[in-house]
């Protein structure tokens, strides 16, 4: 045998020689070019909603926190099948208890709009590999692994539309169940390093998943997640991206398809030779100080600890922190993505419900501070934040002056106009300059406990001393 080897590698090389020019056309692969008056367009709606509802659903809302009596440590209910080290085989019998039968798209949606949300992002697959839509790409969804049987996605998606939300989803590029990334009873379980050599395959699994998303939902964005494995790199992020983008020329694309993760390394990327940096950034669970100049970015957040749904987590952020986190968000440039995790039997937990009523409320009075609004262009406020349109800007008040004069530090523009955003007659409040700026002279009682919003009409772009 060994006498015929040289043969063979010089067979080999020249056989393989017409492949070699496709093969550099993939290694070479770059994101596909867009002028930026063409992604500006494409991000129009997601820089103007500035508000949207995550959604946290599958197999994990079944155990709820809980594996054989136990509950796991405080945090992610949806990681429960790390956590608790359940082998796949045995987490796989959850799918016989998951017939969500309570199950409203219409009344999720219906609720998403009453918060003022204008999109929803919900878990297609998480990183438990467990499937929420009719998928040809395996068993393992909820269409036929459960009693249930009926696809989750798509009555979503469809009502989405017919009440104005725009429809997004989430997935996992990490996968606890797929045979390519599978742990059969591994107790030292490293998630990040399994197969590497079926790459390929897993690959081929997830773009057809991803076509099969935007076929049958027509997916606005898609909000990746779980890019730890190892084996998982920039190039590849940067073929998934162009892939998608050349199927629906739209779709809006995360930064955690690539290396990239929090604001802080969105920030970097400014400064490095990577390539991809996704359509925005994705900072968790906080709202960077300064917000992120210069890039897209959204804020994910959870109601309480965790974001898949858990019985035993009851540590709910109030009303108040929620609408403050989302003026915040707003005042910085950023959107605010606020997370439910509804129970497995297909409801959003009540004291979440009740929390986006209460977002509700505030916004139906105050919309116009958010929506379609930009950064402040003031450092800092010492009383809250703001957020502007040309000729406008919005004083969100947090800390309202026990004085009733509330000082707008180095404005210097000339006030047109000035009123509460709560007055529908624009009752006009009275300006003057100081010498640091503009006093307004407000009412001695808040308007609005959480936060009250003075519009300034003024004239030009905001001038504001450094
Ligand atoms: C991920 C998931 O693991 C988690 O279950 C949830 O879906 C969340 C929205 O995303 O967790 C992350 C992802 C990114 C960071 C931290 C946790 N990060 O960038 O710091």
């Amino acid at each position: 045998m060994s006498h015929y080897a040289p043969f063979l590698r010089l067979l080999i090389v020249f056989g393989l020689l017409p492949l070699a020019p496709a093969f550099q056309a993939t290694a070479a692969e770059t994101l596909l070019p867009e002028p930026p008056q063409e992604r500006n367009a494409r991000m129009a709606w997601w820089r103007d909603a500035r508000f949207g509802m995550f959604i946290h659903w599958g197999l994990y809302a079944v155990p709820a926190g809980q594996w054989n009596g136990k509950f796991i440590p405080p945090g992610n209910g949806e990681w429960i099948m790390n956590t608790a080290n359940i082998p796949a085989k045995e987490y796989e019998l959850l799918t016989k208890k998951f017939n969500p039968v309570k199950y409203d798209p219409a009344a999720w949606v219906c609720l998403a709009k009453a918060a003022g949300a204008k999109y929803l992002v919900i878990t297609s697959k998480h990183h438990d590999g467990f499937s929420l839509f009719d998928t040809k790409a395996g068993d393992y969804n909820v269409v036929q692994a459960t009693p249930y049987g009926k696809d989750i996605l798509k009555p979503l998606a469809d009502e989405c539309r017919k009440q104005g939300l725009k429809f997004c989803t989430y997935y996992s590029i990490m996968d606890w169940h797929h045979p390519a990334q599978f742990r059969p009873n591994d107790k030292t379980y490293n998630p990040t390093e399994i197969h590497p050599e079926r790459k390929a395959e897993y690959v081929a699994f997830m773009k057809q998943q991803l076509k099969e998303l935007l076929d049958n939902t027509d997916t606005e964005v898609l909000w990746f997640d779980g890019e730890w494995p190892k084996w998982w790199t920039e190039e590849d992020a940067v073929g998934i991206y162009n892939y998608l983008r050349k199927l629906k020329p739209s779709l809006i694309i995360n930064n955690r398809l690539g290396k990239a993760r929090d604001g802080v390394r969105m920030e970097e990327h400014a400064k490095t030779d990577r390539q991809y940096t996704g359509d925005f950034g994705t900072p968790e669970q906080g709202i960077p100080a300064t917000g992120l100049p210069g890039v897209d970015w959204e804020s994910c957040m959870t109601m309480n600890d965790s974001w898949g749904f858990r019985k035993d987590d009851h540590h709910w952020k109030s009303v108040a922190t929620l609408v403050r986190q989302l003026i915040d968000c707003a005042s910085k440039g950023g959107n605010y993505l606020l997370n439910v995790g509804p129970t497995a039997a297909g409801e959003i937990p009540k004291e979440s419900a009740e929390r986006l009523e209460g977002v509700g409320k505030w916004m139906r009075v105050n919309g116009e501070a958010i929506y379609g609004t930009t950064a402040s262009p003031f450092k800092k406020l010492p009383w809250g934040r703001c957020t502007q349109k040309p000729g406008k800007l919005y004083l969100h008040v947090f800390d309202w002056p026990p004085n009733g004069e509330l000082h707008v530090p180095g404005l210097k523009n000339r006030i047109e106009n000035a009123y509460l955003q709560v007055c529908p007659q624009k009752r006009p409040l009275t300006t003057s300059p100081s010498k640091d700026g503009v006093v307004v002279k407000v009412p001695s009682q808040p308007p609005d406990k959480i936060a009250s919003v003075v519009v300034l009409e003024i004239q030009g772009p905001a001038n504001v001393a450094p």
